[in-house]
Formats: structure tokens, sequence, C-alpha cells
């Protein structure tokens, strides 16, 4: 029988009937699917359709346009990553980029955009990306080189390279963030989507890493894009970026915590039954101890993650004070739970000896799937320096 994901978390106050109920059915049906993964791009449009078929992807967009809730809640994005990378962290990364190349649209769109796109999205129909990193922009998102230039009538020229971009060449629509005042750094990037069959856009360099999913190099040759592909305000691209990364932070920190709690259980389960200088290898105080450091590990995580998802939630993030304790929880969510959840898998892996390291077992991937998650939507350093900022700002200003 198939290892289910642990539920006890759930009875936590931080998460509702609702959410147990969410987390309960989610983890009979992800237990039940069976994807061949060996080509990862058709394993992802796979997973896609499967996630919308069964409405799982209804999560990551507003109920106006095709969603399950009136607004996106936070800690149901949290328990669908945290349970889908459980199972499968390719399920995670398809529900996830579903969730983050949408969460522009969500939080700045038009009407007209959001009801072309995110029913669409939510259906499994459409598959979205964010375009955000370049070459020589990846933590400092700022620095991007791309450039959008307004024509007289409104249309726009897009110009430049993104790279590192997940769904890259299978996606159906990008949303790009550009530089429409070159000058202005962080204040002049506006964001635009910008559909897959694009002339000009070259979506066919891919990108190959250690945990295969769909990774790619766009070019933009002097594309030439619609008035309405503005996404937002004009020169407000960085913060629409920043607040959508912010969403999908604590959601990584999940999926990090999935990754984990898989680790631990097959841990649990290996040191149990292997046998060794005539007892088994969990009747070892070294082995006991080394269980105590992994749970305790994924709990600190967990605590954070749900902390963060539940402050968006209850607390939310309307007023400036919200906003920064919300971005600063997430962050630390986000270095918390990814860090801790390779400790994890790393002791883990060196409990299983040599069946560890072969290829094929699920402990070995869960090693090579971790890693990227301490990288991408902002490396441990960024979450550090967000930190570090947050409490520098409060301490010169105490009545904020
Ligand atoms: N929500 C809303 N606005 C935000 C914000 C947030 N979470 N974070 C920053 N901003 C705003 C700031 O308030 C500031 O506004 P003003 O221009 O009005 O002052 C503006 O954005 C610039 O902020 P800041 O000066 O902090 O920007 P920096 O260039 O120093 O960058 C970091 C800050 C490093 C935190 C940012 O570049 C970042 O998050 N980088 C990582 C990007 C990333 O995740 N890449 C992965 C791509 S997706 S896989």
């Amino acid at each position: 029988m198939a290892t289910l994901a642990p539920t006890a978390h759930l009875q936590l106050p931080f998460f509702d009937a609702a959410h147990q109920q969410l987390a309960a059915d989610l983890s009979v049906w992800a237990a039940k699917q069976q994807v061949d993964e060996q080509d990862d791009r058709q394993a992802c449009r796979e997973w896609v359709r499967r996630l919308g078929q069964a409405g799982w992807l209804r999560h990551c967009v507003p109920a106006a346009f095709g969603g399950a809730r009136a607004q996106l809640d936070s800690r149901t994005l949290v328990i669908l990553r945290e349970t889908l990378a459980f199972y499968s962290p390719l399920a995670d990364f398809a529900f996830a980029m579903q969730g983050l190349g949408s969460g522009a649209i969500t939080l700045a769109g038009t009407a007209a955009q959001k009801s072309r796109y995110l029913p669409a999205v939510a259906g499994g129909e459409l598959i979205a990306a964010f375009a955000l990193s370049e070459e020589q922009a990846g933590s400092d998102a700022g620095a991007m080189s791309t450039s959008a230039t307004l024509g007289p009538s409104g249309t726009v020229t897009l110009h430049g390279s993104k790279t590192w971009i997940s769904n890259g060449g299978m996606a159906d629509y990008y949303c790009v963030f550009a530089k429409t005042d070159a000058q202005a750094g962080t204040r002049g990037i506006t964001a635009f989507i910008v559909d897959a069959a694009t002339p000009g856009l070259d979506a066919s360099e891919h990108i190959a890493v250690m945990a295969p999913h769909p990774l790619a190099t766009l070019h933009f040759d002097q594309c030439q894009l619609p008035a309405d592909a503005q996404l937002g305000e004009l020169h407000g691209g960085f913060k629409l970026a920043m607040r959508t990364l912010d969403i999908f932070r604590a959601s990584v920190a999940a999926a990090a915590l999935g990754m984990a709690r898989r680790a631990l259980a097959l841990a649990v389960d290996y040191a149990q039954a292997r046998p060794m200088f005539g007892q088994r290898l969990a009747d070892f105080q070294l082995t006991q101890a080394k269980l105590g450091e992994m749970v305790a590990l994924v709990d600190a995580g967990a605590m954070l993650t749900y902390r963060a998802a539940w402050l968006r939630d209850c607390v939310g993030t309307e007023g400036a004070q919200q906003a920064r304790d919300y971005t600063a929880a997430a962050a630390m969510a986000k270095m918390v739970a990814t860090e801790n959840a390779q400790r994890v898998i790393d002791m883990a892996l060196q409990m299983h000896g040599g069946m560890g390291v072969r290829v094929g077992s699920k402990i070995e991937s869960l090693y090579r799937d971790i890693r990227a998650l301490r990288i991408y939507e902002g490396a441990t350093e960024v979450q550090l320096l967000i930190l570090g900022k947050s409490l520098l700002r409060a301490a010169s200003s105490p009545t904020q």
C-alpha cells in the first residue's frame, strides 16, 4: 500500500474544517495517480490536465473567474503543495506554476484579461508561466535589461531574453516583466502578458537540470504586443512581481515540507525494517537521535510555513505594517523550510546507506528534487536580506 501523507498537523488552529477535508480528499486522489514522469514535459502536461480535471487548479484563481474561493487562500495553497510534493514533486511543480503564472493577472489584470486567462488556467486548458529572471538579473531582479518600448498607438515592442523560465517552451502564455524606463531601476519595470505564439518569441532553448522539470530560455526579438497586453500599472511591474512572489513563497516552503515529510516517513519505515547487528536499525540510539532531529526540523519549518499562510489569510496584507510583517514571515518560512528539508532528506538518505544513492530510489530523487527550492523564487540569501532589512527598519522606526 502507498505511504499516505500525514494529516495530524491539520488539527492545529491555523486550519479549519474545510482545510482538513481538502487535505484528506487530495491525499486520497494523489495517492491513486500513476503518471509516467520519464519525460518531464509530457508528464507536466499530463499533471496539469489531471489537476485541472479534478478541480485542484481552481484553488489557483479567485471564484469570480472559475476559482474555488472568493480570494486566493494561502493555507489552501500550502496544503495543496505540501500534499502534492509528498507524492510527486513534479505534480507540485505543475500546480505551482499554474498559480505563479496566473498570480499577477489575479492581482492586477483587467476584467478582460482575467476572463480570458484565469478560467482556462483553472481548468488546465492553458499552461501559465512567470518570466522575471535574466542571465544577469536573478536575485537582483531590478537589474533586468529586457526592454518594452511603447509606440504611439499603445502597441509595445518587447526585446531581450529571460532565462530559467519554468514551463518555458510549453506554456501557452508568459507574464513577462520588462524595463519601460531604463533609467528608473525598479520603478521602471512593467508587466505584460505574452502569448506563446507571438511572432519573434523563441522558447526552444530548453535547460536540463538535476531534477528534470520544464525550463527554458526565452528570446524576444522585437516582439510586437497589442496595447492590451500590459498587465497592471505602467512602471508598476517590480512591485507586482514582488507581490506575486510573496503569495507563492510560503507555498514553496510547503512544497519543501511535503518532500521532507516523505523522506522522514521513508526513514522511519526503513529503520524499522532493516536488520543490523542482530537488531533493527531503529533500535540504535544513534538512529533514534537522528529521527528526533529530523522531526524537529520538519516541525520548525511547518510552524513557520503555517504561520505565514495564516497571517496572509487571517490578518491580511492591506495595511503597510501588515504587508511588511507578512513579507518577512513568508521569507522566514521559505528559508527555514527549504534549508531544513534539505538536511532532513540528506539524513534520510544517509540512513538508507547504499540504497539511498541508488538511481531510481525515492530517496535519491528527493535528494535531487529539494535542491532547487533553496534557489528559486528568492534564494536563501535573498530571504536573509529581506529579513535583515525588515528588522533594521523596525529598529529604526519602532512605532511603525
Ligand atoms: N511587496 C510590494 N512591494 C515591494 C515588495 C513586496 N514584497 N518588496 C519590495 N517592494 C517595493 C519596495 O517597497 C520598493 O518600493 P519603492 O520603489 O516605492 O521604494 C521597491 O519595491 C524596490 O524595493 P527594494 O529597494 O527592496 O528592491 P531591491 O532591488 O533592493 O530588491 C529583493 C529587493 C532582493 C528582495 C528583490 O529583488 C527580490 O526579491 N529578488 C529575488 C527575486 C526572485 O525571487 N527571483 C526569482 C524569480 S522567480 S523563480
